[in-house]
């Protein structure tokens, strides 16, 4: 084992890409770090602590009250994120509104601590999404609304951690993607997946397609076209939705495909949120080489507007996006 690149080591190399930052953003990279480690313990827990030692809202057998596993993520990026000082304000799916913290500190963060919390009792994979910006406000001075309300062009940093058959972690600064696989017995994430590249011509499309005559014609008539029998370009291709979404946006990036959520009649602006879940991984899929749109606009020029705005949000190969935004575009 002595042959592989640790994430610390990784950490620290690459800080040359960040001249002024001084270490500052390598020790926020360590805090997530860390904050994924115990989180990832607990994952693995999760049935043992349904199931066995007793439900959520009971004591455990310590005579500890227990949280819900996406609380307990929450608290545990929020406190490993406060140590480090140098992030001054987190915005999470968990709280209602941002936390001011460390007013010295240069970056913002946003997070979905916990994406597809709903699947933790089935035992499916889950994950924790988030992005890392600069303020806008002076520094020594409470963050504001301006400063999380930045455009996903804007982001210094995203990644996710997908808490899956094993731990991965998945991030970008800019230069390219790297995936680091945990492993458990040396406590250390490793280099795994370098400069991860999503292929331009997927064949897999995941969507819910329980909300197909929900959903508007352009996203319908796609799905037809994805199960159409054409041999020359692939098709009929492959469904596949975990309901997951760190999971399948993996999976896909893996192997090339299509994640879908459109705005449906009863979602009339989709179900993922811009801030934590749609950001992050537009940049990742982006420099990847992939892309993220809401079937008209590219993702991370949206300005937002709110902290927890949605937006419908297609993700995947490039060709992918491209001939769904050809469907949604030809609507009227
Ligand atoms: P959550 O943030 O409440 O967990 O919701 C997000 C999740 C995604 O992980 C997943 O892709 C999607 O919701 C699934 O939604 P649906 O059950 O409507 O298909
Ligand atoms: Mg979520």
């Amino acid at each position: 084992m002595t042959d592989v690149t640790t994430l610390g080591e990784f950490i620290i190399e690459k800080q040359r890409d960040f001249p002024g930052s001084s270490g500052e953003f390598s020790r926020l990279l360590s805090a997530i770090r860390l904050a994924s480690k115990i989180v990832s313990q607990q994952v693995n827990k999760a049935g043992l602590l349904n199931h066995i030692l007793g439900s959520v809202g009971t004591e455990n057998i310590q005579g500890e009250q227990q949280q819900k596993l996406d609380v307990y993520a929450n608290d545990q990026f929020i406190k490993a994120l406060t140590k480090r000082k140098v992030v001054c304000g987190i915005a999470s799916e968990e709280n209602d509104d941002y936390i001011s913290i460390n007013q010295e500190g240069k970056y913002i963060i946003a997070m979905d601590p916990l994406d597809g919390s709903s699947n933790i009792d089935v035992n499916v994979s889950i994950g924790t999404i988030f992005s890392i910006y600069k303020r806008i406000s002076p520094e020594g001075s409470p963050v504001t609304m301006e400063d999380f309300l930045q455009k996903g062009t804007e982001q210094l940093a995203a990644g996710y951690i997908i808490y899956g058959s094993s731990t991965m972690l998945v991030y970008t600064t800019g230069n390219g993607v790297n995936g680091f696989t945990y492993d458990p017995g040396m406590g250390v994430f490793v280099l795994s997946h370098p400069d991860m590249k999503i292929p331009k011509d997927g064949t897999i499309y995941s969507i819910n397609e329980g909300n197909f005559y929900k959903s508007s014609k352009g996203v319908q008539e796609f799905i037809k076209y994805a199960q159409k029998i054409d041999p020359d370009t692939k098709r009929p291709y492959t469904g596949r939705y975990i309901g997951s979404l760190v999971a399948d946006f993996h999976r896909n990036l893996i192997k090339g495909g299509l994640y879908m959520y459109p705005n449906t009649t009863s979602s009339p602006n989709g179900k993922l949120r811009l801030l934590y879940e749609c950001n992050p991984l537009a940049y990742v899929i982006e420099q990847a080489g992939g892309e993220a749109s809401t079937g008209r606009e590219r993702i991370m020029e949206i300005q937002p507007t709110s902290l927890h705005q949605r937006v419908p949000y297609y993700v995947g190969s490039t060709n992918m996006v491209k001939k769904l935004e050809e469907f949604i575009q030809s609507e009227e």
